[in-house]
């Protein structure tokens, strides 16, 4: 009977996978995509910053991991005030990270392992650095309106709109003796998009870059993109915490997700599908970030009948700032359904769990659930991405005040709340000097001193099971299991306890994760919602699990201690 079964959905997988050969069209849509902080990756050259000979060196790590792609953080020319989101010359790469060879060969070597490649690219603003504003400020004709430029005398600004990074989004140009827009630093003044010409010059460099070889941008701060032409003042938020010079103090209508805005999305994406179509080849993506409400966010992807289309996929960022060791697992399905039930069926999800802007998983929720996120983040439908360091569960390094290098928290006092340095320090390889990041030199961020312990070859070559191990079963998974892409259910069985379902015909994926917070240290007895049958098999469990692979458990009734996760296989 157990014999005829199993050699039955053994015909059904193979059949399944057959037909589910993905086209170069929609070779994006179940990828894992990996991000890259190309400053703490891998130093070659041993000088304190990882660079991309670095990421060459490394490349093997993408393809033994199971990635789809990866996206580089900002890695153009830049004075580096914003961590590099302060480009000063869209065509070259930094000095820093290499040379523009350098990127060729990378996506050259990466397309023989079958590894995309995707840059960030930061079309709100440039550096101050940048040939286009300093023309601009001493007022050469062809670059006169590039940037947002408004009459005034030094005492006054335009008007009431606020920095992200506080005070004034407004400076006083002594050399131009008119006010200009910085919705970030002052290092960092904004783009004027109602120039025509602005607009074609950043399509240029999205093409100068396709030609290189990149499959697609993930572009930042989409949401500030177009201001108000009228400059109206905005409204008070009445936010309590909110000191007058926060952008908090004030509702962005008319600094954020302007109806402007998604056009020039839009636009961005007819210039990549018109590459698309009239060269060839894969398709080229784009992925927008925007800290949104849902409603805006989803409509970075397009119009809901899809007859204007913006990014491929707009990053899903609930998971990101939640604080995971206060979240339950009744929060975590709502966020779930909230983001399935207002995304258009013509578009594809995504799940972030952390990036270089958020304190890492492992720091945030403890290592001890890294294994069950990382199975959840990977196992909900569409795309999933990792950031550097979530594969082996990395933690935040220690940075003091005095090493801190984030431009957004040079106060003492605010730091430890504040700086984004702690997920930035290196990667940590294995357990030579500097945790392999580089041959010993100073590196940029300290090395985090338990490096010793939590390390890539350490966990490739464990004995047991390993974070690594672990993830990398998670994506073979979803990538040669058909019911990945079967439908989806997820439910809270207790404030602590997840189930995940993912079912295609008779087979069905499950996900049952207790997350053992709020004091819930004893074990719980579950059981997973809609199967009809007794027998489900282990088929990957978390680090520190009494379960075993291939264990045969009753899906009708079993137990789960404090951080279990573990992967069902159910046939029935
Ligand atoms: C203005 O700045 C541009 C860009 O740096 C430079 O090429 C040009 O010579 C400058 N012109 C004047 C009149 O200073
Ligand atoms: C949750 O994590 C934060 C750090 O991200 C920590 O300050 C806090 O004490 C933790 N709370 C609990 C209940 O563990
Ligand atoms: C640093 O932060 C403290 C507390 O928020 C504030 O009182 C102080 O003015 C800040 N100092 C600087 C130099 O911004
Ligand atoms: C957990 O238990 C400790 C000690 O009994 C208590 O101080 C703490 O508030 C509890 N935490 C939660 C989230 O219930
Ligand atoms: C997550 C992320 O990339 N955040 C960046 C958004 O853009 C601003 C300005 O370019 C950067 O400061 C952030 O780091
Ligand atoms: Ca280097
Ligand atoms: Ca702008």
């Amino acid at each position: 009977m157990n014999i005829f079964f199993s050699s039955l959905s053994i015909i059904f997988l193979l059949n399944c996978f057959k037909s589910r050969a993905e086209t170069d069209e929609d070779w994006w849509t179940h990828g894992v995509f990996y991000q890259i902080y190309p400053r703490s990756f891998k130093d070659s050259n041993n000088d304190g910053d990882g660079d991309l000979q670095g990421i060459i060196n490394k490349l093997d790590h993408f393809k033994d991991a199971g990635l789809t792609g990866v996206w580089l953080s900002p890695i153009m020319k830049s004075p580096q005030v914003d961590a590099g989101y302060d480009i000063s010359d869209y065509y070259s790469i930094d000095p820093m990270y290499g040379s523009m060879e350098d990127l060729k060969n990378l996506i050259e070597k990466a397309h023989e392992l079958g590894i995309k490649v995707i840059l960030d690219f930061v079309p709100n603003h440039t550096s101050n650095q940048h040939e286009w504003f300093k023309a601009s400020e001493n007022g050469t004709e062809e670059y006169r309106d590039f940037y947002v430029w408004v009459d005034g005398t030094p005492d006054k600004p335009p008007n009431n709109w606020i920095s992200v990074f506080k005070n004034s989004a407004w400076k006083w140009s002594t050399k131009r003796e008119q006010w200009y827009l910085h919705q970030f630093l002052e290092a960092q003044p904004d783009l004027n998009y109602w120039n025509p010409e602005v607009r074609k010059a950043l399509h240029r460099i999205l093409i100068y870059y396709m030609d290189l070889g990149i499959d697609g941008f993930r572009v930042d701060a989409v949401p500030y993109l177009v201001e108000d032409k009228l400059l109206r003042d905005e409204p008070r938020s009445y936010d309590p915490n909110a000191q007058p010079n926060e952008p908090d103090y004030l509702i962005h209508t008319y600094t954020k997700d302007t109806d402007d805005t998604f056009d020039v999305v839009y636009e961005f994406r007819e210039v990549v599908d018109e590459y698309t179509k009239k060269n060839g080849g894969s398709t080229r993506i784009l992925m927008s970030e925007a800290y949104a409400p849902l409603d805006k966010t989803m409509r970075y992807y397009g119009t809901s009948d899809g007859s204007r289309l913006g990014a491929h996929f707009t990053f899903n960022f609930f998971f990101v700032s939640l604080n995971l060791n206060v979240t339950t697992a009744y929060d975590i399905e709502a966020l779930v359904y909230k983001w399935i039930d207002n995304l258009p069926n013509i578009y594809v999800s995504n799940w972030v769990i952390g990036n270089h802007d958020n304190r890492r998983v492992s720091t945030r929720c403890g290592v001890e659930n890294v294994d069950g996120f990382n199975m959840l983040v990977n196992l909900l439908p569409g795309i999933g991405v990792t950031y550097n360091g979530e594969e082996i569960g990395q933690e935040d390094g220690e940075v003091s005040y005095e090493q801190g290098k984030d431009p957004a928290a040079r106060n003492k006092s605010t730091f430890y709340k504040e700086s984004r340095d702690f997920e930035r320090t290196p990667f940590q390889w294995d357990d030579t000097i500097n945790a392999g990041f580089n041959e010993g030199h100073e590196t940029w961020l300290p090395v985090s001193g338990n490096y010793h312990e939590t390390n890539l070859a350490a966990q490739k070559e464990a004995n047991g099971l390993s974070h690594y191990k672990i993830y990398r079963e998670v994506l073979k998974k979803r990538q040669e299991d058909p019911a990945a892409l079967g439908d989806t259910n997820i439910w809270s069985l207790s404030e602590d306890v997840l189930v995940l379902k993912r079912t295609l015909g008779n087979s069905h994926i499950v996900l049952a994760f207790k997350l053992g917070w709020h004091n819930n240290t004893i074990p719980e007895e579950v059981f997973i919602p809609g199967i009809k049958c007794n027998k489900a098999i282990v088929a990957i469990t978390n680090v520190g699990s009494a379960y075993n692979i291939g264990d045969a458990l009753n899906p009708l009734q079993f137990t789960l201690n404090p951080h279990d996760s573990i992967v069902l296989d159910i046939n029935c």
